[in-house]
């Protein structure tokens, strides 16, 4: 054996445990060990049967990803673990799989493999390769229809969520579940099989159902994947790879599935989203913030503010179990805020979310009030008021008097200084900022602004927090607009620009949403309405410099009157279901303007409204990254993603780019500088790099930023 597996002969049964913490992935060593103490098993004439169980804290969670990232060619691990499946299934002696943190992936493979699989109730099972651009690649779409039945192997194969053990037993995954200690309950298990004739999963062919139940399956499987993971590759190979096991006997099956999985592995797509997983980990690594760090408890939380985005931090609060006053000026206020947080739960409720009981208990840890008087005792106050900072200093410094000594002082801004916010307390170290993206309760990013005094057990329990709330945090400096929407600036502008110039704005919106962007710019604008950017350019004006073309359509647009999907026009025009058309006004309107700025009008191509705006995003991303304010390229993709619809696999803006290459990135961009001005200056980051012919990747290597 090797250290990454172990073998004991327990009165008779052999014990197969695998360690290879954190997560038992089958790296190199393990399926080798794994084979060994078969080899021992077989041999010896005392053992009666084997379980195959984690050490730690899970199973086996999958192969090992890092082994894959970087991935261009040759022979995957995925085949070499095939054999091994086979070994374990042809064996004579019953072998038991012992489960219990996740079975994911060729974890998942080699569970299936197996006899027989029992598993404690906390389990889950899953096979979430598609989330990482690829399909299970060790005959997991061959041998889970053969065990959950087709349409079950479709669902798990192509959405990637996984099933909890109930779910589990119910389809035949598994075998038992164990109540008390796991190894314990294999053993009896063991005892119970052994010298039985036990059936290979390989051979089962009774949930496989026929061609004519199994058609639509497929069908409405492929519609949906299309629809609703458009572009991506993954999802319909994973059904195509299913299909297959209906189709083909196992191993002409397997090796079907095989070809496909080697596609996927070798696409830029899955490259991109492995980039996305470790990224995502990444992110809550802080260099001088070292692991031991001590947190701040935080029991009790207070917002100000029950506006959109104070309600919505509310609920996220109380959803995470954590108690929160909700304070706003006055009793209509309140009570608006109130009705729309009681209203989200209610469709929570009606949608299968939670049941009423949750909601009820949610809803129940919100006390709203009207004064700061109970303020004392909050661990955490957040604040979430409108966005100037006159008020904000205001509330800081109320809060500066009302609260207890220790407590985490925390702004919502999506664009002020927290550094001059700080400046309205006596306590700068105790102040952060927390950015939330709208809708809280449902958008995952959170961008934890560190101020300059902000202090390191501050941040280390805002990160900290962040996981509690369901929510990937990543730090940020303090800057206008910090990194999200200080990127968002520029992207916006070149959608605006482009209009400008002549293109229309539905073929604007199409480019970005055939790159790949939940929405595109323009429509974007329309829902996070767009007389936010409006308010936040007149506070700013001042600092313009002089002569820099500025995009006037929106602001016109706001002077109209028309806000976005809110006031039923923007962009679009709105029916009361806000489903947007194209206003022939609008468009005519610009036209007017346009001709007015002499601005010369010509045809741009889809390729030309992409470059434009997403080289507009990595530009500014190059400078933010140069700066400081982003730790590292792959934090700006993370945020991206989680917050800008950005699509993961392209793996967020500045990944993008290295994908392009740099130096074509760069001459783009030049060539925008010379045709649009000042406006389009390259980032001296970014002309660097090209120059160097390296990426953004691995200037954060060079940097040191990583922990
Ligand atoms: C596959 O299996 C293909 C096969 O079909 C075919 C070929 C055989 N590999 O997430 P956490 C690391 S594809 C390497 O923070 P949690 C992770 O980076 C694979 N490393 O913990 C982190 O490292 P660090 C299919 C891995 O408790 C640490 O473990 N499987 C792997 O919140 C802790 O992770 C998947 O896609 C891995 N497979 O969540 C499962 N998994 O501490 C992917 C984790 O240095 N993994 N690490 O930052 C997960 O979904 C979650 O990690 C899991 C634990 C739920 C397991």
């Amino acid at each position: 054996m090797n250290d990454l597996v172990e073998f004991k002969n327990e009165n008779g049964i052999g014990v197969i445990t695998i360690n290879n913490p954190p997560v038992n992935a089958l790296s190199p060593g393990v399926p080798e060990g794994i084979s060994e103490a078969l080899d021992q098993i077989s041999k010896d004439d005392s053992v009666k049967a084997a379980v195959l169980i984690g050490g730690g804290r899970t199973f086996v969670a999958g192969a090992d990803i890092k082994e894959f990232g970087n991935m261009t060619s040759g022979k995957p691990r995925g085949a070499g673990l095939l054999p091994l499946l086979l070994k374990i299934e042809d064996s004579a002696k019953p072998v038991i799989i012992a489960i219990h943190g996740t079975a994911f992936g060729g974890g998942m493979e080699l569970a299936m493999a197996g006899h027989y699989r029992v598993a404690i109730a906390t389990a889950q099972f899953g096979q979430p390769e598609v989330k990482l651009g690829l399909i299970p690649g060790a005959a997991g779409t061959q041998r889970l229809p053969r065990l959950a039945g087709v349409a079950k192997a479709v669902d798990m194969c192509v959405s990637g969520n996984p099933v909890n053990t109930e779910e589990a037993l119910k389809l035949g995954i598994i075998d038992r579940i164990i109540d008390g200690e796991l190894l314990a309950g294999a053993l009896a298990f063991a005892r119970e099989v052994a010298g039985k004739p036990a059936r290979k999963t390989r051979e089962r062919k009774e949930k496989l159902g026929n061609a004519e139940e199994n058609a639509p399956i497929f069908s409405s499987a492929r519609e949906t994947a299309a629809r609703k993971q458009r572009g991506l590759l993954a999802p319909a190979k994973a059904i195509d790879a299913v299909d297959a096991a209906t189709k083909m006997p196992f191993e002409e099956g397997c090796k079907f599935e095989q070809k496909l999985f080697i596609e996927c592995l070798f696409s830029q797509q899955s490259k991109s989203l492995i980039h996305v997983f470790f990224s995502e980990r990444e992110a809550a690594k802080i260099p001088d913030i070292p692991k031991q760090t001590n947190l701040i408890p935080v029991r009790s939380a207070a917002v100000v503010g029950a506006g959109t985005m104070g309600g919505g931090i509310a609920m996220v609060l109380a959803n995470a179990g954590i108690p929160v006053l909700l304070k706003e000026v006055d009793q209509a206020a309140l009570n608006r805020g109130l009705a729309t947080i009681q209203s989200n739960y209610a469709n929570s409720v009606k949608r299968g979310r939670f049941s009423q009981q949750v909601a009820e208990e949610r809803l129940k840890r919100i006390t709203p009030t009207l004064s700061y008087d109970d303020f004392s005792n909050a661990d955490l106050v957040i604040e979430a008021v409108f966005e100037g900072m006159t008020l904000k200093k205001e509330v800081f410094k109320e809060l500066d008097r009302v609260c207890k000594p220790g407590a985490i002082l925390a702004s919502n801004t999506s664009t002020l200084s927290i550094d001059e916010i700080a400046s309205a307390t006596s306590r700068p170290e105790s102040v952060i900022g927390t950015h939330f993206f709208s809708p809280a309760n449902v958008m995952r990013l959170l961008e934890i602004v560190r101020g300059k005094s902000s202090s390191k057990e501050v941040v280390a329990t805002c990160m900290q927090l962040s996981k509690t709330l369901g929510k990937v945090g990543v730090l940020v400096g303090n800057c206008r607009g910090f990194v999200g929407n200080r990127m968002f600036g520029p992207y916006r502008r070149e959608a605006q620009f482009v209009v400008e110039e002549g293109a229309g704005i539905e073929a604007v919106d199409q480019a970005l949403s055939d790159f790949g962007m939940a929405m595109g710019p323009l429509a974007t604008g329309d829902l996070a309405g767009l007389d936010v950017g409006w308010r936040i350019r007149k506070e700013y004006r001042h600092l313009e410099a002089p002569g820099i073309r500025q995009p006037f359509v929106e602001d016109r647009l706001c002077e109209l009157g028309r806000y976005g999907q809110k006031t039923g026009a923007g962009w679009y025009k709105y029916d009361d279901q806000r489903r947007a058309s194209l206003d022939p006004a609008v468009s005519e309107l610009i036209r007017k303007w346009v001709d007015e700025a002499s601005i010369a009008q010509r045809q741009i191509s889809a390729a030309e409204i992409t470059d434009r705006c997403l080289y507009a995003l990595v530009n500014e991303g190059a400078r933010i990254l140069e700066e400081g304010i982003a730790l590292r390229a792959s934090d700006i993709d993370i945020i991206y993603i989680n917050g800008y619809g950005f699509p993961a696999h392209r793996g967020g803006p500045m990944w993008y780019a290295d994908t392009v290459g740099l130096k074509q990135v760069y001459d783009r961009i030049s060539e925008f500088h010379r045709q649009h001005g000042e406006i389009w200056q390259p980032a001296p980051l970014l002309k660097q790099l090209a120059e160097q012919g390296k990426t953004f990747a691995e200037f954060r290597r060079e940097q040191g930023a990583t922990a």
